[in-house]
């Protein structure tokens, strides 16, 4: 354990700066914020801090349509915020990753203001540009059938120069051209290593497999023949020439620095096609999210994804299993995480959230469970105090994301209404907003995420998006000190994944009883050779015993009871320890 790289039995917690805390008033979270809070992510057990895109953006798709990768969007604050953000992680033992999103630019970036100005442009093939086809009355078609993730086509029409560029997103989201090597050194350079430079720790590396596309830029099979736009992704995910860039990356970028970093790996769910990505052997990346698990609910990625797929435990146990033990016996790593800014809560999707006492017993569970996953543990904000989906009695004026909103539209085209129903009932399970409403710090006003301001900010002074019915009864100030809590609860069990790396952070997970579909048990087990001395953790004992130590030797009993899985964790010492007992007997 004590020779292994830092990262892998750190805990990363990301922040989603625009709904974290606000410092000035303005309705819009910022770095001074951040940098406020920085003593209770320590306090949390924290040890990385990601943060979500803060760079300049029109906000299309909140900042993951960056327009200048050098700049801080003026309302999160500038770039010495972001020194200090760095300078008060590091001060405190902790470190800082940005969010680095380079498989497309905003339209408003300069080089794509270059690229789409002229054919002959030198930056013209830094985008990737196609000419339109057309049927045999002369109307006009994009370059290929291919759907975009936000729905809709990818390809949009360029009046001035008469071509369409590609964008797997938002038509503000133009595909950078990886297959030009000007393109990836100006990547390598303006967004990597200019932070890097400023201390930086590494990168969470967004849309990672989708750089290299399919060079035939054909036409993806009809899968829905009621749509002109067909789900596509093997065309652009995990192409041809993805390993080459990502070696590289890591050559030109990462290694010099030695970065850490996590790649976002979506479309991916075969255990072969992720391997190569975070072999040691291959120089690529540390680690990256794996998204089957985060996924389940979710219909097909594409036209379905928001009518809501109800499962069965065992099909999660099993999902848990197989990426748990996907990297043994190989020089890879991998990640452990439940929540980000893309799904529904956690708690919401996986617990009952139908009585307080409920909620709370799910959202340890969660906790626990994530605690003793194999893996970097990547926490999400507000997961720790267990913050919950929206009310499912907020109209679709609350949602915000354009995701939500484009495939909200999309079906109201359909004049269907039972499409528009269940796309609703998606939503309000599974949709991105969940996660970005403003967090909960107190029962004051707005949650305390913005402080009360002097009362002359006018009507733009609220939150940006709205803060939960819940916050009096869900929030920090109410939790902290609360033995009882789920904050507590996370403190402790991130307490015990640290006392007990061996066998939490590197252990085996052995899956028993695969298909009961009322407890959940696992074994986890230290690699041979690999563990401490003495002391034991002993979960699974049922009882409820609630306990006020944290201390390095706390026997943790505090375990929530069925429904939700009751966990079983199982080491060599405890096996040791279980024999002495009955040998005393
Ligand atoms: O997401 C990439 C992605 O493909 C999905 O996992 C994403 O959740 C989306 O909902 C697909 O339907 C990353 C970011 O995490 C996401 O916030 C951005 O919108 C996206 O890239 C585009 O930059």
């Amino acid at each position: 354990v004590s020779k292994q790289p830092w990262w892998k039995s750190a805990v990363f917690y990301q922040v989603y700066p625009a709904s974290f805390k606000d410092s000035n008033s303005d309705g819009w979270g910022d770095l001074p914020g951040l940098v406020s809070c920085i003593p209770y992510l320590e306090s949390l057990g924290v040890d990385v801090v990601w943060v979500s895109p803060i760079f300049e953006s029109p906000q299309a798709d909140m900042g993951y349509d960056v327009s200048d990768y050098q700049r801080i969007y003026a309302p999160y604050g500038t770039v010495a915020d972001v020194d200090n953000l760095v300078a008060s992680c590091h001060a405190r033992g902790m470190k800082v990753i940005l969010d680095l999103v380079i498989n497309h630019t905003s339209v408003e970036h300069a080089w794509f203001a270059e690229s789409r100005s002229s054919t002959t442009n030198a930056k013209r093939d830094w985008y990737i540009w196609k000419p339109a086809r057309y049927s045999p009355d002369g109307t006009r078609h994009p370059p290929t059938n291919w759907r975009s993730y936000f729905a809709g086509s990818t390809w949009t029409w360029d009046e001035l120069t008469q071509q369409y560029y590609l964008h797997l997103y938002a038509p503000d989201q133009p595909d950078l051209n990886w297959d030009n090597a000007d393109c990836r050194d100006a990547l390598y350079a303006d967004t990597m290593r200019f932070w890097l430079d400023r201390g930086v720790d590494g990168f969470r590396i967004d849309t990672v497999n989708k750089y290299s596309k399919d060079p035939s830029f054909r036409d993806a099979p009809i899968t829905d023949p009621s749509s002109a736009h067909q789900p596509a992704p093997e065309m652009w995910c995990n192409g041809p020439r993805i390993h080459e860039f990502i070696h590289e990356m890591n050559r030109k970028a990462l290694a010099p620095y030695d970065a850490v970093s996590v790649g976002e790996l979506s479309n991916t769910p075969h255990p072969a096609q992720v391997l190569p990505y975070i072999s040691a052997a291959n120089q690529e990346l540390d680690m990256v999210f794996e998204f089957s698990v985060i996924r389940l609910g979710n219909g097909d990625i594409f036209g379905g994804k928001y009518t809501y797929q109800p499962w069965k435990l065992s099909t999660l146990k099993a999902l848990t299993a197989k990426w748990q033990s996907f990297i043994e016996g190989t020089d890879g790593w991998t990640t452990a995480f439940i929540e980000n800014h893309d799904n529904g809560r956690a708690v919401s999707r996986f617990g009952d959230c139908g009585s307080r006492e409920w909620w709370a017993r799910s959202a340890k569970t969660i906790a626990l469970w994530q605690a003793s996953m194999t893996g970097s543990l990547f926490l999400y904000q507000g997961q720790e105090i267990g913050m919950t989906n929206m009310p499912a009695t907020w109209d679709m004026a609350e949602y915000k994301d354009i995701e939500a909103r484009n495939f909200y539209a999309e079906a109201l085209a359909t004049g269907d209404e039972e499409r528009v129903r269940s796309t609703m009932h998606g939503l309000s399970i599974l949709a991105r907003d969940h996660a970005r409403l403003p967090f909960q710090w107190s029962a004051g006003q707005h949650a305390g995420f913005m402080a009360a301001g002097d009362g002359n900010e006018g009507e733009s002074a609220r939150p940006w998006m709205r803060v939960h019915d819940d916050y009096r009864e869900v929030n920090v100030q109410k939790q902290a000190g609360d033995p009882d809590s789920v904050l507590e609860f996370y403190k402790k069990v991130l307490k015990m994944r640290k006392l007990y790396p061996e066998v939490f952070v590197f252990g085996s997970h052995t899956l028993l009883d695969a298909e009961n579909e009322h407890v959940w048990a696992f074994v986890k087990e230290a690699p041979a050779g690999d563990e401490k001395s003495d002391g034991m953790t002993d979960f699974g004992t049922g009882q409820h015993k609630s306990s006020n130590q944290d201390s390095a030797d706390a026997t943790f009993t505090d375990v929530p009871v069925a429904p939700m899985p009751a966990l079983i964790v199982h080491s060599k010492r405890t096996e040791r320890l279980a024999k002495r007992q009955a040998t005393k007997k």
